[in-house]
């Protein structure tokens, strides 16, 4: 027997963000020489971050893709050296690298397509009995952020997600395997993103387990009154966090493990 993603991640759990890139725009570069990233999800892990999100690709507003070569040539050592003794996840749009992190011990696949960007991902998964996370994004990275419009923020994440998860089900993922997740910052304005955090119960009542990244992102400095802001910062980070929880979310992707496990410990002693 399987057990459900409700089962392996109680709420609230606490997701650890290492990129392996040059470029993210939350912590650009620091995890991208292979024992860096290693050292990171141990650490994480150590924090107590329920599981390890290990990305080689950046999707910050603006940026290109890499390839699969290339996206491999990051992530690949990191599992190797992990896989194993850290829970890992895989944030992966490409059916190749979804495949290689899970042989490698991914139990994971994050996809901020929600299956629309590699049509051989959902097989991947589906044949790997893996966890996934279905992300909602208008448009893609390169473009998203160019004057992004919805007549109701909220009701048409939760309609897209429901959309996806009814895909995901039909080509064979089992529901019980998967969550959804807002997607904080992807095509969306700072007061998007508010309302969707604010009205997260909305996207809690589809049935399944939300998870949300909000931690760092540009959308927390600019409501602190920088309207340039790239990042926002820790203190903003939890409070969005804690809120976050406080209205349904079961996992949380963060950068700073210790400070919102802490955070949240606290938050979930309160809720009980
Ligand atoms: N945000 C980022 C990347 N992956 N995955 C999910 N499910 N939800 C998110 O909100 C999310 C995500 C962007 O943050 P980060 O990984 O820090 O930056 P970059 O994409 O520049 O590597």
């Amino acid at each position: 027997m399987s057990v459900s993603i409700e089962q392996r991640f109680p709420r609230p759990s606490v997701m650890g963000v290492v990129n392996v890139t040059p470029d993210s725009f939350s912590d650009g570069g620091v995890n991208y020489a292979p024992e860096d990233a290693v050292a990171t999800a141990r650490r994480m892990h150590a924090e107590g971050a329920a599981i390890v999100d290990v990305g080689g690709e950046s999707t910050r507003p603006g940026s290109e893709g890499v390839s699969v070569d290339e996206e491999l040539r990051r992530v690949e050592p990191v599992l190797e050296a992990v896989g194993g003794d850290v829970p890992v996840s895989i944030d992966t749009a490409k059916a190749a690298v979804a495949r290689r992190a899970l042989e490698l011990g991914a139990e994971l696949v994050n996809d901020v397509t929600a299956l629309r960007g590699d049509p051989k991902l959902v097989g991947v998964v589906a044949e790997h009995d893996a966890y996934l996370c279905l992300m909602h994004m208008r448009g893609e990275p390169r473009t998203m952020q160019v004057d992004p419009k919805y007549d109701d923020v909220v009701s048409e994440v939760a309609a897209f997600l429901y959309e996806r998860l009814r895909f995901a089900v039909g080509e064979g993922v089992t529901e019980d395997r998967i969550c959804l997740d807002p997607g904080i910052g992807f095509g969306k304005t700072v007061e998007h993103n508010f309302e969707l955090l604010s009205r997260l119960d909305v996207i809690a009542s589809l049935g399944r387990p939300v998870l949300v990244g909000v931690s760092r992102k540009s959308s927390l400095g600019r409501i602190l009154g920088d309207p340039e802001a790239k990042t926002g910062p820790l203190s903003a980070s939890l409070a969005a966090a804690v809120t976050a929880y406080e209205r349904g979310a079961t996992i949380l992707r963060v950068h700073d493990v210790k400070e919102h496990v802490e955070a949240l410990t606290v938050a979930a002693a309160v809720a009980r």
